[in-house]
């Protein structure tokens, strides 16, 4: 394990080639669309992310949460740190995970799932008006609602009679979901002279889970990464939901959908908030390929694993790290 005794230097948080993505290349569904599962199946199958339209969360919901959110970044450094630092959960900057990587970025991680009991998230929302716990729980109820109706959507859509084999794993009232709020402020002005280069805000990575629902400001940065390598900016769209394929939905269709690897890069001017909700499964489910995708005679790409193996590999690994490829069959 890494341990930053020091606060990581700026040189840390460059990107070292410069990058010019297109911003072709996202998919988008509309949730009214009779033909929505199709095109999330698709979605899922030829990217691993897509945009979101009609997804009935309200947008007072996102905003509240965003100002609340901002009145929390905005507090003096030595308040937020008392929230901190993150184990997993809680309030964070600039070390993600605790094996040496950094980012442009603070954040609070948190978890949605009441019986587990965080002491840090804890303080988080008794040193803070309860008009931000109210928020983020308004928020999480309907996002959650919304998630469950799009696991659903893929499992019609992949042909899969039993339409809650998907979103049962994430309903499920032992499942192991969080919640995370990323602030990115805006570059610091030394780095805006060195042109051409760009400062990392959240280095690239998949998502371990199954599903991740993000909802950001009107503030550019997420990238996503396609199959032939090439990394698109996605422009960002406050009133929409992004929807991006975990690796544990990546073995639970036996490699069909595939978990996109994306970053996050610091806008030079404009601050970014983003907010993400994780959907995971309970600790002891087990991670295979579903029986209802294979097809005859297919065999599974993947060892069996449950998901409290896979999240111990997760916290052992840093973020550019291949976290599936141990558990490849070979
Ligand atoms: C990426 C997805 C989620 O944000 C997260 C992250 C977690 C963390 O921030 O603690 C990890 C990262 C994420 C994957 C590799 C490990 C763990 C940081 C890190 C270096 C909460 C998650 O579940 O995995």
């Amino acid at each position: 394990m890494v341990v930053l005794s020091q606060p990581p230097a700026l040189n840390q948080f460059l990107l070292l080639k410069s990058c010019k993505p297109t911003t072709t290349g996202i998919p988008v569904v509309d949730l009214k669309d009779p033909e929505a599962k199709t095109l999330i199946v698709k979605a899922c199958k030829e990217v691993g992310f897509f945009k979101l339209l009609n997804h009935g969360v309200p947008f007072e919901f996102m905003s509240n949460l965003e100002k609340e959110a901002l009145r929390f970044f905005k507090k003096p450094q030595s308040e937020k740190d008392r929230a901190g630092p993150p184990d997993p959960f809680g309030y964070g900057s600039k070390r993600i995970g605790s094996n040496g990587d950094v980012g442009w970025i603070e954040y609070l991680l948190l978890n949605t799932n009441p019986d587990v009991i965080s002491p840090k998230s804890c303080l988080v929302f008794r040193e803070n008006p309860q008009k931000f716990r109210v928020a983020v729980e308004e928020y999480i109820g309907a996002v959650k609602n919304m998630c469950y109706m799009v696991l659903e959507l893929m499992a019609e859509g992949l042909g899969i009679g039993e339409r809650n084999v998907l979103s049962r794993l994430v309903k499920d009232e032992r499942s192991d979901c969080c919640f995370r709020l990323n602030h990115y402020p805006p570059c610091p002005e030394e780095m805006q002279a060195l042109k051409g280069r760009n400062l990392v805000g959240f280095g690239e990575h998949t998502d371990p889970q199954i599903i991740s629902v993000l909802r950001s400001n009107s503030t550019s940065g997420l990238q996503i990464c396609l199959p032939d390598g090439t990394w698109v900016s996605v422009p960002p769209d406050q009133n929409s939901f992004f929807i991006n394929v975990g690796d544990t939905l990546q073995v639970l269709t036996n490699g069909r959908f595939r978990s996109v690897k994306h970053r996050v890069l610091a806008d030079t001017s404009k601050s970014r908030l983003s907010m993400i909700y994780f959907g995971g499964p309970a600790l002891s489910e087990k991670i295979a390929p579903l029986a209802s995708v294979m097809l005859k005679g297919e065999e599974s790409l993947y060892k069996e694993f449950t998901w409290c193996e896979y999240k111990k590999a997760v916290y052992n690994s840093r973020l550019a790290d291949n976290r599936l490829g141990p558990f490849e069959k070979k």
